[in-house]
């Protein structure tokens, strides 16, 4: 097994997939004075149209081409959830560091097997990475929530809610590879969005769901052109949980909610104080108190410094979502180029936390009732 040094040449990464996700990756690659050494596609003949877009320096005709080159040090994962796997194995084999879009994979064991894999290929030679983009632990007002709940500003913690409402799949003639279970899994809103909640939730509090009761509904029975292909993945999720720690509460999430096109939102009630972020106004973070409430803007003279340190522009100036990527990446980047991750980089171990929480999501939508989480 070769070993991927980072040696002088800087962040030496290459993506394989050409679409959403790897144009968004590639652009934080490039945004950290990252190479995007090359791509790889669906065929030779995509990869080269992509190379240009992505800012990549070439084209690979395919995967195993880019993970076997010596140039690229870190595999950036971005194609259908199936692929996830076979590919992230490889590239760990091959002695490369490794960034997984999310879902990690179609299933918890499988997931265990990658986690167990990066935990190998850290041991064997210090300091391999292995991350996975929950990057909306990167706007710096959920840093500032994580923050003051780890603070004790709002007292002891005793509800949770939230969820993630999106809009994309809303009618019949909305399609995507996320719906064909074999592609994206077994579960679609939870697998593809809830895991987001989830992950947000738990980083936010610092506690761990500990059992859920859910419940899906998929509306639309067909989806596609003409009478359309028959669905088996939900639209829906709506979801109880309790957290180790004791905290309550629910999520609801949703691909069909028209209007809400990345609403992804998070309140927790504490003794003292509540606070409430909403990813469509990451700007901000409302903080709600008996006598008074108030709104945090992401002025970076006054956040923690965790938070202030992911503020790279003055407040006013507003943060997105490219820019959670951007951190994201540099992040990783400190990691492969340190070996010591930067607190709160999601690596392998969170991606596993999310599929066994789907699991639990799913077991309990076919029992009707509470299912725990596996630890
Ligand atoms: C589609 O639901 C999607 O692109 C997800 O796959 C991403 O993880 C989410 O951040 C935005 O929406």
């Amino acid at each position: 097994m070769r070993v991927s040094q980072v040696t002088g040449g800087g962040y030496r990464a290459a993506v394989i997939g050409a679409g959403f996700m790897g144009r968004v990756h590639s652009r934080a690659i490039r945004a950290g004075g990252g190479r995007v050494v090359g791509v790889a596609a669906s065929t030779p003949e995509r990869a080269r149209e992509a190379a240009g877009p992505l800012g990549a320096e070439r084209a690979f005709d395919d995967a195993a081409a880019l993970i076997e080159d010596d140039e690229v040090d870190v595999v950036h994962v971005c194609t259908p959830n199936h692929l996830h796997a076979p590919l992230t194995l490889a590239a760990l084999d091959a002695g490369r560091h490794v960034v997984c879009e999310k879902p990690l994979a179609t299933d918890a064991a499988v997931a265990a097997r990658m986690a167990a894999a990066a935990d190998e290929a850290a041991k064997a030679d210090g300091g391999r990475v292995a991350s996975v983009p929950f990057v909306y632990r990167f706007h710096p007002m959920v840093r500032e929530a994580r923050a003051q709940v780890a603070a004790g500003a709002v007292g002891r913690v005793h509800l949770a809610h939230g969820g993630y409402l999106q809009d994309w799949l809303l009618r019949p003639d909305d399609d995507n590879w996320r719906v064909d279970p074999d592609l994206g899994g077994p579960t679609r809103a939870f697998g593809d969005i809830g895991s987001h909640f989830c992950d947000l939730l738990e980083f936010v509090l610092g506690d761990r769901i500990a059992a859920v009761s859910a419940q899906t509904t998929t509306t639309l029975p067909r989806r596609g052109p003409g009478e359309g292909a028959p669905v088996t993945t939900e639209d829906l999720v709506v979801l109880q949980f309790r957290t180790e720690a004791g905290v309550i509460g629910t999520g609801v999430v949703s691909q069909v909610s028209a209007g809400r096109k990345n609403r992804l939102h998070l309140e927790v009630s504490g003794s003292e104080h509540s606070l409430a972020f909403d990813q469509e106004q990451p700007e901000l973070l409302w903080k709600g108190g008996r006598e008074r409430n108030e709104v945090i803007m992401r002025a970076p003279e006054v956040l923690s410094p965790d938070a202030s340190r992911l503020a790279r522009v003055p407040s006013g100036h507003p943060q997105g979502y490219q820019e959670c990527f951007d951190a994201f990446v540099a992040d990783t980047a400190e990691a492969v180029a340190t070996g010591t991750a930067p607190d709160g980089l999601p690596v392998f171990a969170d991606g596993l936390r999310a599929a066994r929480i789907a699991d639990a999501v799913l077991a309990s939508a076919r029992s009707g009732g509470w299912e725990e989480v596996a630890r």
